[in-house]
C-alpha cells in the first residue's frame, strides 16, 4: 500500500489497555486519536485471552468511528496488512519472512510476531495492535521479537507513527479492495486446519478460501463445510 505523512502517536506511560485508553478518548475528544503504552497490565487478546505486554513492545490502538456494516472487518484485514507491510522490509534483509495467518496474527518461522484485536462499542470499532519489537526474549516461547530476529533496535514511535497512518489509510478504502489484498496474502489458504467453531465443536481440514462475506470454505473428507468467521473461535494449522 502507498505511504502517506507520519500520525502522531499519544505515549502513555502505563495502562490498564490502549484499546481502552483509545475508545475514551475518542469520546472525550471527539477525533480520531491514536495511542500507545509502554506497558499494559491488562493487555488482552482476543475472547479474553491474555496478552503479555511488557516495556519494549509496541502496543498501540486508535477507535474509529463505525459508519459502515463491514468497517470492522475492513480494520480487522487491513490492519494486518498495514503492520505486514512495515515489519517485512525490516525482516528481508536477515532473510525473513513473515506469514499472516488467519485472521490477523503475523508469524515469522512458526512464531507470532503480532497480533490484532478488533472490539466493537457504541459505534466505535476500536483496534488494537501488539507487535513485538524491542525485548530481548520472547514473552513466550512462542513468540518472537523483531530484536531477537534481528538483533536491532528499532524506534517505536516511528513504527507507531506508520503503523496509525496506514491504518488511517486503510478505514478510507473499500472493503473489497482490503478484503482483496489481504486474502493474496493470507498463509493459511490452502493448508490443513483444525477450526474451533462456537456452539460446533472442532472442524478439521483444508481451508480452501475465504469469501468476501468471511464465510470460510473448508474440505473435510470431499465435503465442503462453510463456517462465517464470527463463528471461529480459534484455528491453528495441523
Ligand atoms: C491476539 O489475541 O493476538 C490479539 C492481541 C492484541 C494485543 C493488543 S496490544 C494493544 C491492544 N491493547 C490490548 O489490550 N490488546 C491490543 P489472540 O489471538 O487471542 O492471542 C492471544 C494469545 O497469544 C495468548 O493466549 C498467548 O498464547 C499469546 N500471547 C500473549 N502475549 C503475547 C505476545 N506478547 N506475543 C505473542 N504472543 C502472545
Amino acid at each position: 500500500m502507498e505511504r502517506g505523512a507520519e500520525e502522531k502517536v499519544i505515549r502513555l506511560r502505563e495502562v490498564g489497555s490502549t484499546n481502552d485508553e483509545a475508545y475514551r478518548l475518542a469520546k472525550e475528544v471527539g477525533v480520531l486519536v491514536f495511542v500507545r503504552a509502554d506497558v499494559q497490565i491488562s493487555g488482552r487478546g482476543r475472547m479474553g485471552r491474555r496478552w503479555i505486554s511488557e516495556e519494549g513492545g509496541l502496543w498501540m490502538s486508535g477507535a474509529f468511528l463505525k459508519s459502515v456494516d463491514r468497517d470492522n472487518y475492513k480494520l480487522m484485514l487491513g490492519s494486518a496488512v498495514v503492520v505486514d507491510d512495515v515489519v517485512s522490509p525490516l525482516l528481508r534483509e536477515f532473510g525473513y519472512r513473515t506469514e499472516l495467518h488467519f485472521p490477523n496474527d503475523i508469524f515469522v518461522n512458526g512464531h507470532k510476531l503480532c497480533g490484532i484485536l478488533v472490539e466493537e462499542k457504541e459505534g466505535y470499532v476500536i483496534v488494537g495492535i501488539g507487535l513485538n519489537v524491542n525485548q530481548d526474549e520472547p514473552p513466550i516461547p512462542t513468540a518472537t521479537t523483531l530484536k531477537v530476529l534481528t538483533g536491532r533496535k528499532y524506534d517505536l514511535d516511528a513504527l507507531a507513527g506508520e503503523i496509525a497512518e496506514g491504518i488511517k489509510r486503510v478505514y478510507g478504502m473499500p472493503f473489497e479492495e482490503v478484503f482483496r489484498i489481504w486474502r493474496d496474502r493470507l498463509a493459511t489458504t490452502g493448508r490443513c486446519v483444525s477450526v474451533w467453531v462456537a456452539g460446533g465443536g472442532e472442524v478439521k481440514g483444508r481451508l480452501v478460501d475465504v469469501h468476501p462475506d468471511m464465510v470460510l470454505e473448508i474440505e473435510r473428507d470431499g465435503e465442503k463445510l462453510y463456517v462465517p468467521a464470527e463463528y471461529v473461535l480459534s484455528i491453528s494449522e495441523i
